[in-house]
This record gives C-alpha cells, sequence and structure tokens, in this order.
C-alpha cells in the first residue's frame, strides 16, 4: 500500500509497476493533482482516500510505503504497526536494491546546494552521477540509470524509514532547529538526522556541531569544520594575511573570493563537497574550477538586482530561522544598511536566536503572512514592521531605502517560515519576489 500520492507515491508506484508487484495508493486527498498519471500507468491500480481512522488489514496489505510528508504518528499508521504491518520508504527500497555507492547528504542547512555541487564536481571529473532524493527527483526513478555513483539528498522525512539501509558516505552539513511540527524536541529531529550515519563506511562529520552522533559503524571519518583545521587531516578555513582559504591542514585548496556562490555560509558548503570529493579522487584543479563556475541554486541568496543603491536577494528557500541567520551574518557589513522580509508559516520554531541576530547586525525586519503576530512577538525590541503580504513587505522596504539618507542598502527575502500560507511552493514564492523586483525596473 503506497501512502500518499505525490512525487514519491508516483516514483513507487513506477517502480512497483515495473517489478510486476500489485500495489494500491491512498491519499488524503480524494483527487489528488497527480491521479491522473497514476491511472495512465495502470488503469486498474486501486486507490482510495486515506482517513485518520483507516483500518489496513495484514491478511491483503504487506507493507505500507509511505511518503516521506506524511508522519509516522498518523493514527492510521500507528494502528497497522500495531497490527504487524510493516513501515518503509523509498530511500530504504532504493539503498536496499542499488548495488552503486550512494553518497548520503543531510542537515538542516545547505542540503540541495551541497548535493547539487558534490554532483557538478564529480561530473566535472568524469563520473556518471545520479543525483536525487529531496531535491526533487525520487531516487526509486534514478534505479536503472546506468552510473558510477548516486548523490542523495535524505531529509529528515526521509531518513524516518531508512531501517538497516547503508549509504556508503554520509554526512550531517549543519543542525539547527526546524520541523518542530512534527518533531517533539530539536533533539528528536537531530536524532533522526544522525541516523544517516548508521552502517556508512565512511561518515564526512561537521566537528562544530554539539552533538554526540555515533559513528560506531564507520570504518573512515573525515572531519571539517568552519573554523581552522584542528589537524593536517581535517578541512577547515583559514584566514592570514593573505585572505581566507579553504584548507585540509595547512594546505589550501582555494581562496573563498573564488568561490562564485554568495554568503559566508556557503564557504562551509564548499568545504564538504570538497571533502568528499577529494575522498572520491577528484583532483583540485576540477574542484576549483567547479566552485568558480556554480552560482548557487536559484532561491538561495540569489542576487536579483541592484536598482539605484538597493541590492535584492531572493533567498525564498529559507524556510527555517537557522538559513535566515546565515543569510544575515553573511551580508551584513556588506552594506550600509539591511532590510530583511521575513513570514509565512513558523512551524512551532523559536525565533529568539534569529532575533538576536538582527539586532546584532543592525537589520530592519518587514513581517508578513500567516503567522505575522507570532513574528511580530518573537522580535520585539527589533525594528520591526508587520503588513499582511510579500507584496506590501517589500513596498515597505522599498520606502524605507529610498528615504534613508545612505545610499547603499540589501533588501534581503529570507523568510525563515514554509511558504504555504501564501504560495504553492518555495520557488513560487521566489518568483513572486523576483517579479516583483524585476517590475520596478
Ligand atoms: N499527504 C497525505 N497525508 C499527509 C500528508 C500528505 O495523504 O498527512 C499526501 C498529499 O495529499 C500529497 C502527497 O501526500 O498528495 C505528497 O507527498 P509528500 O508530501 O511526501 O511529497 P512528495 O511530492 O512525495 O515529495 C517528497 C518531498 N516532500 C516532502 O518531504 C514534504 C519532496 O521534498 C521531495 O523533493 C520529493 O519527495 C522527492 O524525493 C520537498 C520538501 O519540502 C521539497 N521537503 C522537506 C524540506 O525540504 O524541508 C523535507
Ligand atoms: P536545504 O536543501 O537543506 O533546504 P538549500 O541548499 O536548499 O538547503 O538552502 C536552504 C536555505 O539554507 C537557503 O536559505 C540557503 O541560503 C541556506 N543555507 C545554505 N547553506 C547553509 C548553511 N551551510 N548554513 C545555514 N544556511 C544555509
Amino acid at each position: 500500500m503506497i501512502l500518499g500520492l505525490g512525487k514519491t507515491g508516483l516514483s513507487c508506484a513506477r517502480y512497483f509497476s515495473t517489478l510486476g508487484v500489485p500495489f494500491s495508493v491512498m491519499d488524503a486527498k480524494s483527487q489528488p493533482g497527480l491521479l491522473s498519471q497514476l491511472r495512465r500507468l495502470d488503469p486498474e491500480v486501486a486507490f482510495s482516500q486515506l482517513e485518520e481512522d483507516t483500518r489496513f488489514s495484514p491478511q491483503e496489505i504487506d507493507e505500507l510505503i509511505v511518503s516521506p510528508g506524511i508522519p509516522l504518528s498518523t493514527r492510521s499508521i500507528q494502528q497497522a504497526i500495531s497490527d504487524g504491518i510493516g513501515v518503509n520508504g523509498d530511500v530504504n527500497i532504493f539503498l536496499k536494491q542499488t548495488v552503486v555507492p550512494v553518497v548520503g547528504i543531510t542537515g538542516s542547512n545547505g542540503k540541495s546546494t551541497v548535493t547539487a555541487l558534490l554532483g557538478e564536481m564529480l561530473e566535472n571529473a568524469g563520473f556518471k552521477v545520479g543525483v536525487g532524493g529531496n531535491i526533487g527527483t525520487p531516487c526509486l526513478d534514478l534505479i536503472d540509470l546506468d552510473c558510477d555513483i548516486y548523490v542523495l539528498e535524505l531529509s529528515s522525512y526521509q531518513l524516518e524509514t531508512i531501517a538497516d539501509a547503508k549509504c556508503e558516505l554520509a554526512t550531517v552539513l549543519n543542525l539547527s532547529p526546524d520541523h518542530l511540527d512534527r518533531y517533539e524536541s530539536d533533539t528528536d529531529y537531530y536524532r533522526t538526522k544522525a541516523s544517516i550515519y548508521s552502517n556508512a563506511n565512511i561518515a564526512v562529520k561537521n566537528d562544530d556541531l554539539d552533538f554526540d552522533f555515533s559513528f560506531d559503524d564507520a570504518t573512515e571519518l573525515i572531519s571539517f569544520s568552519g573554523q581552522r583545521p584542528a589537524d593536517s587531516q581535517s578541512y577547515g578555513i583559514r584566514t592570514d594575511s593573505e585572505g581566507t582559504f579553504l584548507c585540509q591542514g595547512k594546505r589550501r585548496i582555494l581562496n573563498c573570493d573564488r568561490i562564485s556562490m554568495r554568503g559566508s555560509h556557503n564557504a562551509e558548503n564548499a568545504l564538504a563537497a570538497i571533502a568528499i570529493a577529494e575522498r572520491l579522487g577528484v583532483a583540485e584543479e576540477v574542484i576549483a574550477a567547479t566552485l568558480a563556475s556554480f552560482p548557487g541554486l536559484p532561491h538561495r541568496c540569489e542576487l536579483v538586482a541592484e536598482l539605484d543603491g538597493t541590492t535584492f536577494i531572493n533567498d525564498s528557500k529559507s524556510t527555517n530561522p537557522g538559513s535566515t541567520i546565515a543569510a544575515i551574518k553573511g551580508f551584513a557589513g556588506t552594506s550600509e544598511s539591511l532590510t530583511v522580509l521575513i513570514g509565512g508559516q513558523t512551524k512551532d520554531a523559536n525565533f529568539s536566536a534569529l532575533r538576536d541576530a538582527l539586532i546584532d547586525n543592525k537589520a530592519t525586519v518587514v513581517i508578513y503572512g500567516e503567522d505575522g503576530r507570532i513574528l511580530e512577538r518573537s522580535f520585539q525590541g527589533c525594528s520591526a514592521t508587520r503588513v499582511s503580504t510579500l507584496d506590501e513587505a517589500l513596498k515597505v522596504a522599498v520606502a524605507a531605502s529610498t528615504t534613508a539618507s545612505n545610499t547603499d542598502h540589501i533588501v534581503l527575502f529570507s523568510p525563515a517560515c514554509a511558504s504555504f500560507d501564501q504560495f504553492e511552493n518555495f520557488e513560487a514564492r521566489g518568483e513572486r519576489f523576483r517579479s516583483l523586483v524585476q517590475g520596478m525596473n
């Protein structure tokens, strides 16, 4: 029984169909958008609506294949588990099936950036690479790809069902609070992230993280850090009179000025990708050339326009406070004033660290969206204005920058919240911001 008919559910349906394994599909929506595609794949397949009190029969169903967006705590799933029905996920099926080595990348922020960047480094070095997972292409769609290696972005939701499957190489890039609407505590969420290291042969670890990971299964540990490298084998960042460099021990790999992605957090992303790429045999020149040409992904600290002294940055992919803090730190000090547009659905996040970052960096905030009042309370003590929509928020930010006495501003759209209150997804939200800014030209 496939639960959820989004990208994952449809991909699982394709997979079982190819194998000739009989399956049914359920979704909380009676008419999910991909139903017509399922019908095209197999007109006979049983589809029905998933209700809170749906009861699955162990006589009819071997296993639930749960889409990542459906919490395992859902009542009908818990009931199925206690009735002896197994629970599985697409990533687990993929990892158990494939014989090609898999690099698994998780973390609270930077997963898609590092996944795409590493994919490019490997391709530029001549590897045939399959890139997928949470970044967009469900991994089972890649199972028959003729490739040397897979690079998969894995979300905590996907990691909940990986059981004893293994990645050859795994990394947790960073940890900061998120998804508290799904997890009981930060620790519960971090533990799920940490499970990516289970059974992995090579663990790539961020030495700056204050979390008690278990690396018992790893035969090799590689460290990186946003600080100076701890020893000759560790990756880190060194600053001296000649500049700031990505290094392994004392070996300089690249001057940070040569990274084309914006924001200092991208230096750490670059280091993580380098640590993995070098372990896989990619040459330093290929790494340097890739970092110089890789522009970053859309909606992540993306330059939209520079108009009359104001620089507009689209960071719509920021859906938690940690990523907005990184963006503020990355841009603060590069202009005379910084206005940050924040809003959407807060997912029960704690905004106190973001509030401190706004105050410490003398940033002004314009709040919008469904949870505007919660945000307004969270940002007490900041220079803050609250409006209803993103369009209004941008108008307020532009008005403030045109009336200010200085002539060098940044308007940073880094919402720190989910987009679903007013937009289909973070892409639609970023595109709205982009088109509003481009319309001012
Ligand atoms: N549904 C239910 N019951 C629920 C929740 C959802 O029936 O309680 C149904 C919905 O009606 C919908 C379907 O499930 O028809 C959607 O399934 P899904 O939410 O698992 O989404 P997919 O389309 O399968 O996409 C998923 C990931 N989505 C989530 O984890 C929420 C995509 O990551 C991923 O790209 C895709 O698989 C391919 O691997 C998106 C995401 O937002 C980008 N990820 C989160 C994040 O990055 O923060 C984790
Ligand atoms: P993810 O796939 O984990 O959501 P993305 O690469 O899509 O990560 O970036 C999501 C958000 O996190 C963007 O706002 C981006 O600017 C920010 N970000 C990227 N890398 C980092 C990092 N290392 N630390 C903090 N924030 C980051």
